[in-house]
């Protein structure tokens, strides 16, 4: 029996169940039809690095069943989409994962429903064969020659997220100092500009770059893309294919996140999202799983922001999992990192604006409180599952996991100590 026909047979052991929830909470709300309705377009690009067990700097304990290479990364991404019908795409780190005959490895994809999101590229560690190290940093190294080293790799990533029909490359530096003194901030910055001239030069009529920021580690000092003004500044610099890309992970503790949000699209510069949660510092810990609240407030920044700039929700701007930890299994992980977004997308379409506008208007500080939390207080899980259900996922994709066995197939195919690449 097929993946698909197994999970209708588990959803109807709980429909009528899921029925009167949903009809309970539809009762109470103006479009519920509506909601369902982008729910069902709304789609997470799953990080092919976050498919084996994560680890951390001292150890790493795998689960079994890993992925051995990109065709099984693929299909791991696959079962995911089947179960949660939100995970259409795959995003690739590069030289993590190499695509050895694109053509195939898309054709593997598509069998699958997939489709290739942003491709990442790496000068934060050195690989086997290359001529410089990038112990000092990539693009805004002192030697000219390892910046055009690293100028010279994202240009091949792009080359290869062309064959994989990406549309963006999506930047990361480690770059940066560990200590006072160690490096001239404005030429580090300078040379990083330039650098990302040459890549932006390369880069087809219809691709962007996304640059990422990050305020430490690796480096404890300074880093030369450090926050999202460094990074807005440099996509200001680049041209209208740059634009800065917000990890939830990159910021320093209690950080206002949504206001980020709101200017950088206002801008017209929030190029896209990477998800994960945390509670001290770059965690990487599972979506949602530590300030829900938060991800809501930044979901009704998102929202607000991108209707008044008649953004589609769907495709406008790159929605991204980057997250990774050494305790779940990998897969269930991903399903509910794309479950919280979901919810707090949900509940964030659930705001209702023009009241809100009209208690800013007021100074009705105690009126704009209860408002958002109105909407975040409302259940909207059965939404998330009815748009589910409609695109003929599972009605409860960790459960339906689960009980399907798979993790156990896994096992079986692969065996009990794969472990991934990449990590
Ligand atoms: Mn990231």
């Amino acid at each position: 029996m097929k993946l698909t026909e197994k999970i209708q047979d588990l959803n109807d052991a709980g429909i009528s169940q899921h029925r009167r929830k949903l009809d309970f909470v539809a009762a109470g709300l103006s479009d519920p039809e509506g909601i369902i309705s982008k729910l069902r377009k709304f789609q997470v690009a799953i990080p092919s690095w976050a498919l084996g067990t994560g680890g951390t700097r001292f150890g790493r304990f795998s689960g079994g069943g890993e992925p051995r290479n990109l065709e099984e990364k693929i299909a791991d991404v696959g079962v995911l989409h089947a179960l949660n019908r939100s995970g259409g795409s795959i995003s690739l780190h590069i030289p993590w994962d190499i695509p050895g005959n694109a053509e195939e490895i898309r054709a593997h994809a598509a069998s699958w429903g997939l489709r290739f999101d942003a491709v990442n590229s790496n000068t934060f560690q050195d690989q086997a064969g290359q001529a410089l190290s990038y112990k000092f940093g990539s693009l805004h190294h002192v030697d000219k020659s390892v910046r055009e080293q690293a100028v010279q790799h994202n240009i091949e990533v792009i080359r290869q997220g062309e064959r994989l029909g990406s549309k963006a490359l999506s930047v990361w530096l480690s770059d940066g100092s560990n200590f006072p003194g160690q490096l001239n901030f404005r030429s580090a910055f300078e040379n990083t500009l330039e650098s990302l001239q040459q890549i932006y030069a390369a880069l087809p009529a219809d691709w962007q770059v996304w640059v990422e920021y990050k305020p430490f580690e690796p480096n404890f000092y300074s880093t030369t893309i450090g926050d999202w003004g460094q990074s807005l500044l440099l996509a200001n610099k680049l041209g209208p294919k740059a634009a800065t890309l917000v990890d939830l992970g990159h910021h320093l503790p209690n950080t206002n996140i949504e206001q980020i949000v709101s200017l950088l699209l206002m801008e017209g510069k929030l190029a896209g999202f990477h998800f994960n949660d945390s509670k001290y510092g770059d965690d990487d810990l599972t979506v949602g799983c530590i300030n829900p609240y938060q991800l809501f407030l930044i979901f009704s920044e998102l929202v607000e922001g991108m209707d008044v700039r008649k953004m589609d929700h769907a495709s406008a701007i790159g929605w991204m999992i980057d997250a990774s930890h050494n305790v779940k299994d990998p897969i269930e992980d991903l399903l509910q990192s794309v479950e919280a977004i979901k919810i707090a997308y949900a509940q964030a379409l659930l705001v209702n604006r023009t009241e809100l506008q009209a208690a800013q208007q007021e100074n009705d500080a105690v009126r704009c409180q209860e408002i958002l939390q109105d909407a975040y207080r409302t259940d909207v899980r059965p939404l998330v599952a009815e748009a589910r259900l409609r695109e003929e996922g599972a009605l409860d994709p960790v459960q339906a996991f689960r009980k399907l066995g798979i993790r156990q197939e896994l096992i079986r195919d692969r065996g009990s100590d794969t472990v991934a690449t990449g990590l």
